[in-house]
């Protein structure tokens, strides 16, 4: 079973993702996690914070000479901040602490601060905001990046781009081929493959920069490549879309989340939404009208491609910050804020990604499983003759 955890806080010594349940054998490019950890840290209007970081992986165990070995991963990423934080956040207490604590005891509308304070009982919100923090997603992104090895292995790919930021929307589809050079640009804008739209993406990125404000936006995240019945029709928590749903609503800021073409589709008739079936009798292969379903039906990949768009709000922390309350005198206070970003979008389709990654990945090896890369393709290869015999 392909199980993840994730540790550390943002301003922390390091972030730690373990991983479980890859096959040996799984080869894997320090280059390429380190290459989607760079992707997570660009788009224009991220905030200072991406200065100071240059985020690399340091894998500590279950891979040797470049491959896993099939015991637990282990994976440490830096915090270069952490030296500025030492005397705020340190792990033994200290005479004289306090005079070095950094309280935010002003919750921002809409981040974790304030039922966070509450629940863990905390008199202000700087713990609860180390890990509520997108920061986080560096771990996420570098067990993805461990997630794409293994699906590549299958010529499973997953790539995303922008479709919308604030009000500005991409009406047109992208290609696959647009995506792939999106993928290996080193000069990352808002991560739109269309340049008139990313222009005008820029333009409500610099209103919200101009006026304290933050915008959000709309991610795609498409997987090619898959084979049919990844998921199950049998179970409520075997249906791939359910458990897609879920990895995406869990990033930090993402409200929504739509699989192939949810929205457009409540909107019309059975007749305008469903994908026709066909047969090439030639290629002995069923062939589909369209993929408004993106890529699922039933909770099972049906062989289309895979389309899972994330909504995300603008992000919490403004330079002109909302009301909120003190929570030391419970007067009217404005929100804390230190430092932000304007606008993440670009970085949660990368991240977005890395969590389809890892649901693709899980449920590939419940599929094929395996404790060797050999034995899992040898299931998946006799799995894919009887689908070609059907
Ligand atoms: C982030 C690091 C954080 C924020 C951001 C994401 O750094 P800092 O808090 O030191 O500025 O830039 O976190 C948030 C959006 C948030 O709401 O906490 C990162 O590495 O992505």
């Amino acid at each position: 079973m392909f199980r993840f955890e994730t540790a550390g806080e943002s301003h922390g010594k390091c972030l730690v993702a373990t991983l479980t349940g890859l096959p040996s054998g799984v080869p894997v490019s320090i280059s390429k996690i380190n290459r989607e950890l760079w992707r997570r840290q660009q788009g224009y209007g991220r905030g200072g914070r991406m200065k100071i970081e240059t985020d690399t992986v340091d894998i500590v165990s279950g891979v040797r000479h470049s491959k896993t070995i099939g015991a637990p991963i282990a994976m440490l990423i830096a915090n270069k901040d952490w030296e500025n934080w030492t005397e705020t956040l340190p792990v033994e207490d200290y005479a004289g602490s306090d005079a070095n604590k950094k309280a935010v005891d002003r919750p921002r509308p809409g981040h974790a601060d304030l039922a966070g304070s509450i629940k863990y009982n905390f008199t202000e919100a700087r713990y609860i905001l180390e890990r509520a923090s997108a920061r986080e997603t560096t771990s996420r992104v570098a067990i993805g990046a461990m997630a794409k090895q293994l699906l590549g292995e299958f010529g499973i790919e997953i790539l995303s781009h922008v479709i919308q930021v604030g009000p500005v929307r991409l009406d047109r589809p992208a290609s696959w081929e647009e995506l792939i050079a999106l993928s290996e640009k080193e000069d990352v804008l808002l991560g739109c493959v269309d340049e008139t739209c990313e222009k005008a993406m820029k333009v409500a990125v610099d209103e919200a920069y101009k006026t304290g404000d933050t915008i959000g936006g709309v991610f795609e995240v498409v997987a090619r490549g898959l084979p049919i019945g990844l998921g199950s029709h049998v179970t409520w928590d075997s249906r791939l879309d359910g458990r897609l749903a879920q990895a995406i609503v869990s990033m930090q800021a993402v409200k929504g989340v739509e699989i192939g073409f949810a929205a457009d589709g409540a909107a019309s008739y059975g007749s305008k939404v469903q994908d026709t079936i066909h047969y090439n009798k030639q290629e002995r292969h069923f062939t589909r009208g369209a993929n408004r379903a993106g890529g699922i039906e039933g909770g099972m990949t049906n062989g289309q491609d895979l389309l899972v768009r994330g909504m995300l709000k603008p992000i919490s922390t403004l330079r002109k910050p909302l009301e909120s309350v003190d929570l030391t005198t419970r007067e009217p206070a404005l929100a804390a804020y230190e430092r932000s970003d304007v606008c993440v979008v670009p970085a949660a389709g990368v991240i977005g990604e890395a969590m389809v990654a890892v649901v693709l990945a899980q449920a590939f090896l419940e599929k094929f499983g395996g404790d060797s890369l050999l034995e899992t393709r040898r299931n998946y290869d006799g799995y894919q003759e009887q689908v070609k015999a059907f």
